[in-house]
């Protein structure tokens, strides 16, 4: 597959990572350009067009809300292809309200479920329901639990990132103004979400290939808040902390803030993951040093182009 994210950092120094969109099956092993592609095929305009749900998180998250943003521009750009209904959930941790969005798509007889799962495993008996109801289901973002998909018997493709390389990355750019045996933290998102897993490894792999000291790791579940009160014990239990690792930049937002509560501002360095725009002002000025980009404005269609219902050869709207 063929998107690319970036790591993005302050001036000091400025690279850019590719991070390489996966797209497979849960048995499966294989990698699909979901680029562009040439010659949309038109459907009449008589036929019934495919409705396609989108399924999201919290669009408290600015990475949601960008998320939609650019599902609707994808389906703006093919209006005569498919009919677009979003959803998300007020926040992170609402598994039941996720769970009564499938229920409602099932219902309303959606061709298509793109879903982007608050918990990897909670949500696959719901979407196997979908699929025995006749809905293609497409998993994005953070891809569902392997074990739990061969427990129920089902494969569902997964198009999203590689997080373990990209919090590698994060990790190696803060890494870089630490001297051996800092002593860091991780601040992890939900324990429960794959890609936080892989995150939290990746963070591991750059901290521990140059021997600084993970001194916590702990759960903010992916908010600001949570996020804030977790560094703020940490911060006061570990005095001579040099680094805070987030596992998604609402918590980088909300470590920031307890950094600067203790007067740490510089010597606490931060990490985050999704490049949100109040993150962007922070890389500028330093609160930050770096973040991976994951484009989240075009995941949702390339996760849309992978439903078997709809033609191939979509207009991508970006470049
Ligand atoms: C993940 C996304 C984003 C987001 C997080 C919080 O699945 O990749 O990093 O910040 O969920 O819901």
């Amino acid at each position: 597959m063929v998107k690319e994210g970036n790591i993005v950092m302050n001036n000091q120094r400025f690279f850019v990572l590719h991070l390489k969109w996966l797209a497979c099956l849960a048995a499966g092993t294989f990698l699909v350009g979901c680029g562009p592609s040439t010659s949309p095929e038109i459907i009449a305009s008589e036929e019934k067009k495919p409705q396609i749900a989108l399924i999201m998180k919290s669009l408290a998250n600015e990475f949601f809300s960008t998320m939609a943003d650019g599902a609707e521009k994808h389906q703006r750009a093919n209006a005569v292809q498919y009919d677009l209904i979003v959803n998300g959930i007020k926040n992170e941790t609402d598994l039941s309200q996720q769970m009564n969005l499938v229920e409602q798509m099932i219902a309303k007889k959606v061709d298509a479920i793109v879903i982007a799962p608050a918990d990897s495993k909670a949500l696959v008996s719901v979407c196997k329901r979908a699929m025995n109801a006749g809905v293609t289901v497409i998993n994005i973002d953070n891809k569902f639990d392997d074990e739990v998909l061969a427990a129920e018997g089902v494969r569902i493709p997964f198009v999203g990132p590689d997080n373990r390389l990209g919090a590698r990355k994060v990790g190696e750019a803060l890494a870089e103004h630490l001297t051996k045996q800092s002593e860091v933290a991780i601040i992890e998102g939900i324990p429960t979400a794959f890609n936080g897993q892989q995150r939290r490894l990746g963070f591991e792999d750059a901290m521990n290939a140059v021997e600084l000291k993970i001194v916590s790791m702990q759960s903010g579940h992916w908010e600001m808040d949570k996020a804030n009160n977790v560094a703020a014990a940490i911060i006061s239990e570990h005095p001579g902390l040099k680094a805070i690792l987030c596992a998604n930049d609402s918590m980088a937002l909300g470590v920031v803030a307890a950094v600067k509560a203790a007067n740490k501002t510089g010597q606490n360095k931060v990490g985050g993951f999704d490049n949100i725009s109040a993150i962007k002002e922070m890389i500028r000025d330093g609160r930050v040093l770096a973040s991976a980009d994951q484009h989240a404005d075009q995941l949702a269609g390339f996760g849309i182009e992978f439903a078997p219902p709809l033609p191939h050869g979509m207009a991508t709207p970006w470049a």
